[in-house]
């Protein structure tokens, strides 16, 4: 194929009309909104993303539908890059172009447009892996992408019903098979053996800890979960709880790791699980976050975000590097966004480089990219470990001088193995916690009390226009609307460990207030007030306006 199919891209197109109504933006989360809304968006996005494998010279390009933690009427899609990242940012733009083409004929002429701007050859070959999670509106939009396949004529592996971090591994595992960089077997029974066989090298000899709770979500990752469980054995005892993907409403509904984030609470249904003492954790409706908790002696919830994650992970690499006599070679570094909490930024800075991005998983990881060892994770528990291909060389080539120091370089290398250098991914970040804690003898506890988190309040403010928005400083500061930072400053000042930041968000149409103080009471009001100036300056509608926006 020299030009495009214009005809059969016609028919088929003219079968996926795009609502006048909807504009679209492919965000930092890829396409994202109501479930029944999609269709020529899955559509076109299946054209896209074979023109992105033709542009690559016919590497294979991952589409992933799923809205993650979000509800479950809603949906979404995004593109993943031939090393298993996410889309390249330029594309973005090119996605959100052609997604909102209000006609079959506008569609045809952007796409024209596109390919010759592009400089996309269209002879060359085009492979995509496809997958979605459980989602109800999940099977007729997977339809609608196949359609778009179909008009380019794309050669399309369905690797059904599986987990974002899976979809991204099998991406990275098509393109680098049979080369120096291969990354495992291209299925998600690879993924598994992968994984689950360096666990058990990292765990042999250790006492056996007691039973870990996952919360599933009632999400796609039940699946992943449960096949870990049985190869896991004994190795580690797993107890499988929200597992249900087939009843209506239930996904992500009280439970998972965004309902323990948000709400900073137990979700109800692990309420007869949980003993004190007892660790669990929550998968999100792809199984790409990660949240622990425990509950104390007097029944009192603990959580252990992403930033607590950060920093037992990173110290644990660190005491690897340090025995196996690699410190000056091997550099470890960590990277935040401004959710982290602040406690954990004190912890770390104090230990470690650490910089701070812009939110967004492409901004973490390409900062990651640039440490010998980049450890990075969202408060949300979003997050992965990245070894330099120069630090694995490292690793595969050093001569240790004494039996402690080939211990040590063994666990790295099962590290690097255990870690899905991907993309965040709950069950392989959680195979890796438990492989510290085991190593450490910690219990939940013990974790927790690396450092102590600053009282947090996450609040959002829905307003007319959040374009009006403008941030600087990795998002800590507000540059627009003017005069909006300087009001937030006098008041940040007044509470003691205070910090305050506002931001649009990227995946909903809401500008986010984060707020943080040495006590509780103060980060809620320190956030309520915050709010209320953002929402004062917005002339948005006043009775609309929560009671507790002060
Ligand atoms: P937005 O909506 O831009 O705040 C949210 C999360 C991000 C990231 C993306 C993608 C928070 C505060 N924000 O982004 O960290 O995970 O979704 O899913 O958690
Ligand atoms: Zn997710």
């Amino acid at each position: 194929m020299s030009t495009l199919p214009v005809e059969a891209i016609r028919v088929l197109a003219d079968r996926h009309p795009k609502p006048s109504s909807l504009k679209f933006q492919y965000g930092t989360a890829g396409f994202r909104t109501l479930g029944n809304s999609l269709d020529s968006v899955m559509f076109r996005v299946g054209i896209l993303a074979g023109l992105r494998s033709k542009k690559l010279d016919g590497k294979t390009i991952g589409v992933m539908v799923t809205a993650s933690h979000n509800p479950e009427a809603d949906n979404g899609v995004k593109l993943v890059d031939p090393r298993g990242e996410m889309l390249e940012a330029a594309w973005e733009g090119h996605a959100t172009v052609l997604a909102n083409a209000p006609s079959t004929d506008a569609f045809l002429e952007a796409l024209e447009g596109f390919v010759k701007a592009a400089k996309i050859d269209l002879s060359k070959p085009s492979k995509v892996v496809y997958a979605r999670d459980t989602r109800p509106s999940g099977p007729a939009l997977v339809a609608a992408l196949e359609d778009g396949f179909k008009a380019l004529n794309v050669d399309a592996r369905n690797a059904g019903v599986t987990t974002t971090p899976i979809l991204h591994y099998l991406v990275r595992s098509i393109n680098t098979k049979g080369t120096k960089d291969a990354y495992g077997e291209d299925s998600e029974e690879g993924y598994i053996n992968k994984i689950s066989t360096a666990f058990k090298k990292l765990v042999a000899g250790k006492p056996a800890s007691p039973p870990l709770i996952i919360d599933c979500a009632n999400g796609v990752g039940a699946k992943a979960a449960a096949e870990f469980a049985k190869v896991l054995g004994d190795a580690l005892p797993i107890t499988l709880v929200n597992t249900d993907t087939t009843t209506p409403g239930v996904l992500n509904h009280q439970c998972g790791a965004d309902f323990v984030k948000t709400q900073q609470k137990l979700p109800p249904s692990l309420a007869s699980h949980l003993k004190p003492g007892q660790r669990a954790c929550s998968l999100d409706g792809d199984a790409d976050r990660l949240m622990y908790f425990y509950l104390d002696e007097r029944g009192q919830f603990h959580m252990l975000d992403g930033d607590k994650i950060a920093a037992l992970v990173a110290a644990f690499i660190v005491e690897l590097v340090k025995a196996a006599g690699l410190e000056e070679k091997v550099r470890v570094g960590i990277v935040q966004t401004a959710y982290a909490n602040g406690g954990s930024t004190k912890y770390l800075t104090e230990r470690l480089p650490v910089k701070c991005v812009p939110t967004g998983v492409k901004h973490l990881h390409h900062a990651a990219e640039h440490y010998d060892v980049g450890v990075y994770f969202e408060a949300n528990g979003h997050g992965t470990v990245l070894f330099s291909p120069e630090t694995q060389r490292i690793l595969a080539e050093h001569q240790p001088s004494t039996p402690a120091q080939s211990t040590a370089i063994t666990h790295l290398i099962n590290i690097v193995q255990v870690i899905n250098q991907t993309v965040g991914d709950a069950l392989s970040d959680m195979l890796l916690v438990e492989v510290v804690l085991a190593h450490k003898s910690y219990n939940g506890y013990e974790w927790d009390s690396l450092y102590e988190d600053l009282p947090n309040r996450l609040v959002k403010v829905v307003v007319p226009d959040r374009t009006i928005f403008k941030t600087e400083d990795a998002e800590r500061r507000l540059v627009s609307p003017p005069g909006l930072q300087a009001r937030i400053d006098d008041l940040v000042r007044k509470y003691a460990s205070g910090r305050a930041f506002v931001r649009p968000s990227g995946t909903e149409d809401v500008v986010r207030v984060y707020a943080e103080a040495r006590v509780r009471a103060q980060a809620d009001e320190l956030a309520f007030r915050v709010a209320g100036i953002v929402y004062d300056e917005t002339g948005a509608d006043p009775t609309q306006r929560p009671a507790e926006f002060l």
